[in-house]
Formats: C-alpha cells, structure tokens, sequence
C-alpha cells in the first residue's frame, strides 16, 4: 500500500502538533496549515521540520486560513489529500464571548468552505474528513455521563459554531455519501496545551510559584467539572476514527470527571503543597495548609456569562468499534503537567542567571 497523504488544519496548536508526530510516526506524508503572524507560531511542529532541500521530506507547512475559501481550494487541490484533519479553530470559549462573529466565522464557515473544497474539486470519494467537535456542544447537560446519542444544548458562542460544523458534517456525509466524521472529544490537555485554558495556566502558576517567581494564581470558577485526558491519547482515536470503513461519530473520553478545584489540589500536591480552602464563591481563597499562605484567589472576571458545570463522557463506542481507550489517568496528566512547566522554569532561571 503507498504511504497516505494528510492534510491538518490548526498543525500550530496542541492536537495538530501531536497528531502531526503520530501520522508521521506512520510513514504518512503530513501538510499542516498556519496562519500568517507577526510573531513566531510553530514552536510546536519547529521539532518536526525538515529542509525541503533533503531528500524524503514528509513534513510541509502552506500558509492559509479558515476564513479564506480560495485559499482552502488551492490547498486541497495542490495536497490532494487521502484524509483531511479539521483542527483549526478559534478554540477558546470565554474569548468566544468577546469575539462571536470571528469565532463563528472560522470554527462554523470554516469547516464548511473546507467541505465544499472536497466537493467542488470532486475529491468525495477520495478524501477523507474529520471534523474536531467537542463536548461542549452538550453544554447545559440533558444527560450523564453524554454519549453520542445526547442532546446538544450549546452555551457559549463557541459551541454555537461548533453545533453548525458538527451537523454540516453529517449533513455532507448523508447528502454527498462523503467519508466524513466528528470526533466529539472531552477536554484533552498537555504540557504544550495553550497557556489561558485553565490546566496550563494551573500547572504553569504552579512551577511558578514554587520556584518563588509568582505569590499567587488567580482563578475563576473553582466548581466547573470535566473530564480530562491526555491528548496524545486523543489524536490516537482522531486517526482511528478516518480508518474505519464507515464514517459516523464518536465520542472520546476517559468517563470520570474532576473540578477545576480537584486539578488545583492535584497540581500543588507534585510540589509538596496542601492547599485549604477559606470562604465561598468570589471570596474563597486557597492557603497553603503549612504556611496559611494565599495561593490560590478567585477573580470574577474569569467567570463566563453562561457557564458549562459538567461534563462527563461515555467512550463506550469508541472503546467497542475503534478499540480505542485513554491511558493517562488525571493523577498522571496533572503530573506530567506540573513537571514539564518546573523544567521551563528551571531552565529559564539558569538562562537568566547566566546572563546575568
Ligand atoms: P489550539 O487552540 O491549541 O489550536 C488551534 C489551531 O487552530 C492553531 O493552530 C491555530 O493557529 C489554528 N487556527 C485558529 N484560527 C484559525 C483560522 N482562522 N485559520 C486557520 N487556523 C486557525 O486548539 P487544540 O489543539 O486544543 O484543539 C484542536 C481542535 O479541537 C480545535 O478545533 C478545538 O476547538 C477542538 N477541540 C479541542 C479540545 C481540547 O480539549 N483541546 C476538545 C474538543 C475539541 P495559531 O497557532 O496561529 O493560533
Ligand atoms: P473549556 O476549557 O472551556 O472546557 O474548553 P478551559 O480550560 O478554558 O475551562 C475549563 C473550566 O475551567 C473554568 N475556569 C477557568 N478557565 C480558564 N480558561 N481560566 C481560568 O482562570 C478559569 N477558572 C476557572 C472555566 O470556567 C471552565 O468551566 C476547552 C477548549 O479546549 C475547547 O476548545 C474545547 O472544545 C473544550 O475544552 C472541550
């Protein structure tokens, strides 16, 4: 069988990268898209690049963007692709709120104009879709834990525009007879998740903070619940899903859910601090049990205008039609988290104190 060809949309973020290393892992000739910037925004994928001038490359970055259809065309069309992976989003829910239009018009149109790329170059039968939906569609939860069969209830304008790409990719499956799916992940994180969603900005405030660079960490909603996995783990069931022969929708989960209370406590546990909670709501604090000293404050201003509370997972068919389950526990990601960011700190302090 010749190598496959890929095409991922988003490579700069966190799945990207991770999904990037994967497929190459498999021999896959691998083409990410990023944005223009004026500043440096393939720190992820850099360890993967490869000089075109050698021979056996299988590592190509195109610029492009979501909201630029002709664009998307070209790209399709000069790739070729036996599968395209659709990561590429305006991916953070409290900034949805300050940028709706945007947010709708890359997360919603964008994963239409690339369908209608597919379409329009008559790549149906050839070219492969994923689509990255999200367990935030589920939002104000009708069930638990939320399955496939679930009903959406979207609270934020991000999960508005999610709700529109996930039902576009059905809908191109059923009227197209296109191979095109959704994987509905459950939040997934890393040491290289984005450094505003609330793990990362936790287990970076957490090196910090024992290393004597920072006093405190200031949160939002300490009560918020989700179910947590690694995401290497989750572009494994990405790859997974586009090799089955038929497309359909699944949802990828570990099936238990923590609170952004239980990821601070964790966090702090890896470096030898208890955390006790004093007062309630916007005025709870988070001392440090030896020390009483305040580690931990709430600001209301990370508080989002409708909240998601809980979110919990049922990988049940994924686990039976793809074989596929997580195998990080929550102890192990937090871990993993806290440890990576103390070696940035580390490494950053010696740097500085050379240069000194
Ligand atoms: P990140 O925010 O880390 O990465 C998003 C990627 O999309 C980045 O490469 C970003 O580029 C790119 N991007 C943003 N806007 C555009 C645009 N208009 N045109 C082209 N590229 C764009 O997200 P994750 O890796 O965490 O998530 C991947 C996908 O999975 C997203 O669609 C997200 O919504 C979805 N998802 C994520 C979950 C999670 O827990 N991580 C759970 C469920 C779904 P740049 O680097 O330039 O900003
Ligand atoms: P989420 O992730 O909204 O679930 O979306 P995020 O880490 O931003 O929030 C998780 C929960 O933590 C609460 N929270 C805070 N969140 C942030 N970012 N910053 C804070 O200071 C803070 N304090 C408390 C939030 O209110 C929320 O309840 C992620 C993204 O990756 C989406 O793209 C993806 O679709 C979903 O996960 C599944």
């Amino acid at each position: 069988m010749t190598a496959k060809t890929a095409l991922i949309t988003g490579v700069t973020g966190q799945d990207g990268a991770y999904l990037a290393e994967l497929l190459l892992s498999k021999g896959y000739t691998v083409h990410g898209v990023k944005r223009r910037s004026s500043s440096f925004n393939t720190q992820r994928v850099d360890h993967l690049y490869q000089d075109p001038h050698e021979s056996d490359v299988r590592f190509f970055l195109h610029f492009g963007d979501l909201t630029d259809a002709t664009n998307l065309i070209r790209l399709v069309q000069e790739v070729q692709p036996d599968e395209i992976y659709n990561l590429a989003a305006q991916s953070h829910v409290q900034v949805s709120f300050e940028t709706p239009e945007y947010t709708a018009n890359s997360d919603a149109l964008g994963t239409l104009r690339l369908l209608e790329a597919i379409r329009i170059l008559g790549l149906e039968s050839t070219t492969r879709f994923y689509q990255a939906s999200t367990s935030e569609l589920y939002g104000k939860v009708q069930e638990t834990p939320q399955r496939e069969t679930t009903p959406f209830y979207p609270r934020s304008p991000y999960a508005a525009a999610k709700i529109y790409a996930y039902w576009i990719t059905v809908n191109y499956r059923e009227a197209y007879g296109m191979h095109a799916s959704n994987g509905i992940l459950f939040n997934h994180e890393s040491p290289i998740r984005g450094e505003t969603f609330v793990t990362r900005k936790i287990s970076r405030a957490v090196a910090a903070i024992s290393q004597g660079l920072q006093d405190r960490l200031y949160l939002g909603n300490l009560d918020a619940k989700r179910d947590w996995g690694h995401a290497r783990d989750y572009v494994e069931g990405m790859w997974r899903i586009l090799q089955q022969d038929t497309p359909s929708d699944y949802v990828l989960a570990t099936g238990e859910a923590y609170s952004v209370r239980d990821f601070v406590e964790e966090a702090f546990a890896c470096v030898d601090r208890k955390i006790v909670w004093q007062g309630e709501g916007v005025n709870e604090t988070g001392n440090c049990a030896r020390t009483g000293e305040t580690l931990v404050k709430i600001d209301p201003k990370y508080f989002r205008p409708t909240e998601v509370d809980l979110l919990l997972g049922d990988p049940s068919k994924a686990q039976a039609e793809l074989g596929w389950r997580h195998t990080t526990t929550f102890p192990e990601l937090v871990r993993d988290m806290v440890t990576a960011d103390l070696d940035i700190v580390r490494k950053e302090t010696e740097r500085r104190n050379r240069a000194d």
